[in-house]
């Protein structure tokens, strides 16, 4: 396998307040194998840059249908406002124009509010010739600053606007926050698909009117509900891309949340437990509990006892919850799990099933990141909070109003069957259902983009406890069996041990996946592994990670392997905080 290089980052400049430029810095391509002509597939041309022209007279020089720009504005380098008043400023970047507008605007016949596809677009003074298309997380609906996230998440962690990339960001054809929305029948398509169908031609006229010349090479990428706008790109807009980013892709979204519902009533099944805090039934010292005996099982299977189970695959075979977690004896006291908890989880892990024993949804890992901050806030509060409009509302045909709407009454009244029945469901008003609108149109059918030699990046956090990583071992073994076993030459998927949603948990969690995603688009340098940095104390605010373990060292840094290999520690290494005492094999 390939050598993983020390990091060459320089010393941390007097005055920076965390070690993000350090994480950014260390976030390297290790090897680069493969890719390129070897494989038989074409290899695109690297891009190159161009200077910005005139930024403020766009409003009034650029014309595009359906399409009117609001404002034109040049942005000074420096630190992005801070979005509200008690906030910290936003990051620092680079020189550039912000230009506003939106398009098809148009009045719902269902329920008579005005909607658009509102976006913004940040073009860089010094541009990179590349355009990024940041796909936004959650039900969408406010136009998310245009930075175009790479995989790391603390504040100052780097971005594709920063790299010089021309990024747009939109709201996905709504802007309202919350499932309201889903009563405009068109809206929901927008948000499903059409609204990057839409952005993509205009964003790059505009590019073109700002620089002369459209983007050499675009890119695709975003996290959760982004990682399913980017799945569902790489089905829906194959020529128009040539490299996607996917994180955590919740690419069955309505049935994700559908099996996070099942988990809450899963959870209600514990005694004592309420839909007003389900977190009775597997509180955090539980899942410590749970956390430990993990591993405890699984820890060493990697050859390295540091907290991080590497070989998921292999522990998914050692663990069994039943066995390797004491049953309490007597009544419930933090260091062991009742016989009616153990019964009431089983199902969660083992993946949500209707009410035939038909399971619908894929099995949650077993690995340490279940003691996180991120199951607490998907099981015990999105299940109840966001999934429950979301289905009710968005997805659900008939939609049912949010007028009047509870969430908790919705969780605990609906069964399982009629909330899968009703994201099936089509009427003469709602032609598409959201098993359509929502999810890529055939994710193991990747030919186009693949022989045109555009590439897919995809990184998952083994512990999300919404979208399941092991969903995404499946999508990724349907395509190797598409592509006679192997898809690696045009597509890799990561596990992030540890990590929760997106980010968090006791991980590796701050990574730039997008420079290799473009050395491997343009230059034909096939990725490997990727080496993340893990978060400790850090004095800016969002810059922490509370899961890691104190007794890591701050910057610990692993590879992420490309699926199926695995991090191992390599003979002889001692080193447990460096990404360079293991391989992927
Ligand atoms: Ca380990």
């Amino acid at each position: 396998m390939k050598k993983i290089p020390n990091s060459p980052c320089p010393a941390r400049p007097a005055g920076t307040a965390s070690h993000w430029i350090a994480a950014a810095c260390a976030a390297l391509l290790a090897g680069c194998g493969g890719g390129g002509s070897s494989d038989g597939l074409p290899q695109l041309a690297a891009a190159t840059g161009a200077q910005l022209g005139a930024c403020a007279d766009l409003a009034s020089k650029f014309s595009f249908a359906n399409t009117t720009i609001t404002s034109a504005a040049p942005v000074a380098e420096g630190p992005l406002p801070a979005a509200t008043a008690t906030a910290v400023a936003g990051p620092v970047v680079g020189a550039h124009c912000q230009v506003k507008g939106e398009m098809f605007r148009r009045t719902s016949p269902q329920d008579t509010k005005s909607y658009a596809i509102g976006f913004e677009m940040r073009m860089p003074n010094d541009w990179n010739g590349r355009f990024f298309y940041q796909a936004n997380g959650g039900l969408d609906g406010n136009v998310g600053t245009a930075l175009g996230a790479i995989g790391g998440s603390a504040p100052n962690f780097s971005n594709a606007l920063k790299m010089g990339f021309a990024v747009i960001s939109s709201n996905a054809g709504h802007d309202t926050p919350g499932p309201s929305f889903g009563i405009d029948a068109q809206a929901r398509l927008d948000y499903g698909y059409n609204a990057a169908v839409k952005l993509t031609p205009m964003a790059k006229s505009l590019i073109s009117s700002a620089y002369g010349k459209g983007p050499d090479r675009s890119y695709f990428g975003g996290c959760s509900n982004g990682g399913r706008h980017t799945f569902v790109a790489t089905t829906r807009l194959p020529d128009q891309y040539d490299g996607f980013l996917a994180g955590a892709p919740g690419y069955r979204l309505p049935l994700a949340a559908t099996a996070n519902m099942f988990s809450a009533k899963q959870l209600l099944k514990v005694p004592g437990t309420t839909v007003a805090d389900l977190s009775v039934a597997f509180p955090t010292p539980e899942r410590v509990v749970v956390s430990k005996a993990i591993l405890s099982k699984c820890d060493a299977l990697d050859g390295a006892t540091d907290g991080i189970v590497q070989d998921v695959a292999a522990c998914q075979k050692a663990f069994d919850l039943n066995r390797d977690v004491p049953t309490c004896s007597g009544a419930r006291d933090g260091t062991c799990l009742s016989a009616d908890q153990k019964t009431a989880l089983a199902p969660i892990f083992s993946g949500a099933t209707d009410s035939t024993g038909k399971k619908f949804y894929a099995s949650l890992a077993y690995d340490a990141g279940i003691s996180g901050t991120s199951f607490a806030t998907w099981k015990f509060g999105a299940s109840k909070n966001l999934d429950t409009g979301a289905v009710a509302t968005v997805w659900g045909v008939p939609p049912i109003s949010q007028t009047g709407f509870d969430g908790p009454t919705y969780l605990t009244s609906t069964s399982v069957d009629t909330m899968l029945a009703s994201i099936a469901a089509t009427n003469s008003t709602y032609l598409e259902s959201a098993l359509s609108f929502m999810q890529p149109v055939n994710p193991s059918n990747l030919s186009t983009l693949k022989n045109r030699g555009a590439k897919v990046m995809v990184y998952h956090g083994v512990s999300d406890p919404i979208f399941m990583h092991d969903d995404t071992v499946t999508w990724y073994e349907n395509l190797r069996s598409a592509n006679n076993g192997n898809a690696a030459d045009f597509a890799r998927f990561y596990a992030v041990p540890g990590m929760g949603h997106c980010a968090g948990g006791p991980a590796t969690d701050q990574f730039d996946m997008l420079t290799p995603l473009v050395n491997w688009v343009e230059k034909g340098q096939a990725p490997d592994s990727v080496i993340a940095t893990a978060r400790g104390a850090a004095t800016t605010a969002g810059a922490a990670n509370v899961d890691v373990p104190a007794s890591w060292a701050p910057g610990r840094t692993r590879p992420l392997c490309s699926y199926p290999q695995v991090a191992r520690l390599k003979a002889g290494a001692t080193d447990l905080e460096s990404a360079s005492s293991f391989s992927c094999q």
